[in-house]
């Protein structure tokens, strides 16, 4: 894990920046943010800048800014991600997130998920308890790849911490950590596997599994767990979202989430935390919470960043950043 901790005088340059773009639009409009943030985050102090240029270089898995700024009259935790969007609560940290994002990546959002928004809330939301979405509190959300079934998705899915009081954990497993047995390795990096939309994107609420394979979201697309560089593979994973094509490819998603599960570490972000989750290095979840619908509910900012936008332009032949559904 790659860490930096901003200094008071870091954090006080960063908020002067949030100042000048929320200031800039007479309402507060968060794609106008999107490319104001772009524009501005060439000000940032440059020993963050410098960090965040080594972790992408570098292809750290794991990285953390601690010490951004979260406004002291913070709103109450919004109970639902759409009662966010309406009123633009914490929109200041969504400013923050994307600052520091678009040092690593270009940021982008699904049409299908949270209405085509950027910057995504992550907060408990009543009857969303025990979802398998990031609205859920009372179920552990298990280890997973963002968006598995997309070839679209992520290289970097990152988390601003706005309120975590209870200290949650967002469970990580590092493949570069893992040592799977030789004729697991070689099972996994066959294309036996397929993968499914999850329930953000269908927005249904019930765990999918291998026998509904009717209909065109049930399709899914099949390819392999393990890609990439053979001594340091990248990972595709989402028990709750794919399934084997035949019983050995079943037996390996099996043994696979116990490996991924036996190395599980945890980061408890607190507010002000920023982490940088590479999307094809970690597959990342989060532990049960109990949620209060209080105000003072665990509340994140969510973004989903690429390294290559075009990758989004080819595949949807338009030049957008919000994937069609
Ligand atoms: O709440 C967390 O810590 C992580 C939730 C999650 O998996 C996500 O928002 O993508
Ligand atoms: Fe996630």
């Amino acid at each position: 894990m790659h860490k930096l901790v901003l200094t008071a005088e870091e954090r006080e340059n960063i908020d002067a920046l949030i100042d000048g773009i929320v200031a800039a639009d007479e309402k507060w409009d968060p794609m106008a943010a999107m490319d104001r943030a772009a524009e501005a985050a060439p000000s940032l102090p440059l020993r963050l800048r410098a960090f965040l240029a080594q972790a992408r270089a570098e292809e750290s898995d794991v990285t953390v800014v601690s010490g951004l700024p979260v406004h002291p009259d913070l709103p109450p935790t919004p109970t639902g991600w759409d009662l966010a969007a309406k009123s633009g609560a914490g929109h200041r940290e969504e400013v923050a997130l994307l600052l520091c994002g678009t040092a690593l990546g270009d940021p982008f959002g699904w049409e299908s998920q949270q209405d085509g928004r950027i910057v995504h809330d992550v907060c408990p939301a009543p009857g969303m308890e025990s979802s398998l979405t990031s609205a859920s509190s009372a179920k552990t959300l298990s280890l997973h790849t963002e968006d598995v079934f997309h070839p679209c998705r992520a290289d970097y899915v990152s988390l601003l911490c706005l309120r975590n009081p209870d200290a949650v954990g967002t469970t990580v497993t590092r493949v570069g950590s893992l040592d799977f047995p030789e004729s697991l390795r070689s099972t996994l990096r066959e294309p036996r596997f397929r993968f499914f939309p999850d329930d953000s994107h269908t927005g249904t609420s019930l765990p999918r599994n291998a026998a509904d394979g009717e209909g065109a979201a049930a399709a899914g697309m099949t390819g392999p767990v393990l890609f990439g560089p053979e001594h340091a593979p990248y990972l595709r994973f989402d028990i709750d979202f794919m399934s084997g094509e035949d019983a050995e490819a079943a037996e390996a998603v099996l043994a696979t989430q116990e490996i991924l599960s036996k190395a599980a570490g945890r980061v408890a972000l607190e507010p002000g935390d920023a982490v940088f989750i590479d999307n094809y290095q970690v597959v990342h979840g989060r532990e049960p919470f109990a949620a209060r619908y209080d105000g003072k509910d665990r509340w994140l900012k969510r973004l989903n960043l690429s390294r290559d936008i075009r990758r989004l332009y080819t595949h949807s032949a338009s030049r957008s950043r919000i994937i069609p559904a």
